[in-house]
């Protein structure tokens, strides 16, 4: 049975590659970084659970920042595959914190992919490795992007996933290394982060519907993404791993919207007019913008077989159903503290 490792496992992407690997009879490993409080709410329902798949589930204390416990987790898992999720994922936060998250994302992956390469050396055996690469390295290159776009990178998250992505094919073509880049356009799901602009519209629109809430505020309405269905990106990973060749794929749905759209959808669901609870707020404007995102995966569907299977307006439904659902809990739960 294979034996995967996954950085970043707390995170979106990483809990349903966990449910995906487990599916397929893996055991993962999962690198956690220490925080004052557990950041495993995503892999509760398996690593809580007294189940057949909390025997397959490993979490190891680690860090990104942390050449050393890299270097030995991975002696010690012996992983075929490595999926490297880990990133400060914020493009905002990446202004506030820039060294930080280009330690993480750049540096971070360097060590990794070196400790990869030693780990390599001296157990003889190959191991796969999948680097999480971002649209936001296209950054202001007009759409559509593809595999051959060049990047122009608008923020230090960006420019520290563009370095990213040259450490890893410079491993493959420097080393032979089996490393490959999954070039992913925004997912989304409701498991994204809180403050990702999608998540924070569904959660508002739920909280609003119920009179939890009576203002949202936002930054720029006008930019575009593409936006797919975090479980269908997952599986493009795996795929990309199953390759023979190593090799750099964009993945995407071939389709752009708004913020606006966005907003349009989801307020739409619930019947409220967006426009009378949205406010703007400079606070979340970038200093430097992405406008216009828009893949073309056809390398994906061609080579790997890959296409996405969730649609937008599902997507789109999915989060705000769920993010309703929250808001009429907490609802319930006030009014029951209170009588
Ligand atoms: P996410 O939800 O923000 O998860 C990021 C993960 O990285 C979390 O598990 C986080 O741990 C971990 N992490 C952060 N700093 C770390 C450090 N210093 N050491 C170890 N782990 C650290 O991101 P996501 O949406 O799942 O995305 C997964 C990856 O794909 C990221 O690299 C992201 O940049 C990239 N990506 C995402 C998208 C997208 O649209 N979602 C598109 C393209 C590329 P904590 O839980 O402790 O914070
Ligand atoms: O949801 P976002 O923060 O995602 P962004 O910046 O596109 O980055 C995400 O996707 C990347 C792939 O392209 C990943 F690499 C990255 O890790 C992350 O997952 O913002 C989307 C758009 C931006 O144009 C932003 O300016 O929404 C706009 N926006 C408007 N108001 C807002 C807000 N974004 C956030 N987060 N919060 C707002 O209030």
């Amino acid at each position: 049975m294979k034996r995967a490792l996954i950085t970043g496992i707390t995170g979106q992407d990483g809990s349903y590659l966990t449910e995906l690997l487990l599916a397929k009879g893996y055991t993962i490993y999962g690198i956690v970084r220490r925080s004052s409080s557990l950041t495993r709410t995503r892999l509760e329902h398996i690593y809580g659970a007294r189940h057949f798949e909390r025997e397959k589930l490993y979490l190891e204390y680690g860090d990104m920042t942390d050449g050393s416990s890299l270097r030995t987790i991975i002696t010690r898992v012996a992983p075929d595959e490595i999926y490297n999720l880990a990133a400060q994922s914020h493009v905002r936060v990446s202004f506030d914190t820039p060294e930080y998250t280009v330690d993480v994302a750049d540096v971070g992956t360097l060590r990794l992919l070196e400790a990869a390469r030693d780990y390599q050396k001296q157990a003889g055996k190959t191991v796969r490795y999948y680097q999480a690469s971002s649209s936001e390295m296209f950054g202001s290159t007009p759409p559509p992007q593809s595999e051959t776009t060049p990047f122009h990178p608008r923020s230090p998250y960006a420019i520290a996933k563009v370095a990213g992505y040259w450490h890893t094919v410079n491993y493959r073509e420097a080393y032979g290394m089996h490393c490959s880049n999954g070039i992913l356009f925004n997912h989304e799901s409701e498991r994204r982060g809180e403050n990702f602009v999608t998540r924070k519209i569904t959660l508002a629109a739920g909280r609003i519907k119920v009179g939890l809430q009576k203002e949202l505020y936002l930054g720029n309405l006008d930019a575009k993404r593409d936006w797919g269905y975090a479980k269908d990106y997952v599986e493009a990973m795996w795929l990309m791993l199953q390759e023979d060749k190593p090799d750099d794929y964009v993945v995407a749905t071939g389709e752009s919207r708004s913020i606006r759209e966005f907003l349009d959808a989801s307020f739409g669901l619930l019947g409220l007019n967006w426009q009378d609870y949205v406010k703007i707020d400079q606070f979340y404007m970038r200093p430097s913008e992405v406008d216009f995102l828009l893949g073309n995966a056809t390398k994906a569907q061609e080579k790997l077989g890959w296409r996405p299977k969730v649609s937008f307006s599902e997507m789109v439904k999915i989060m705000t159903e769920y993010d309703l659902d929250l808001a009429e809990r907490e609802l319930h739960a006030k009014k029951f503290s209170r009588s």
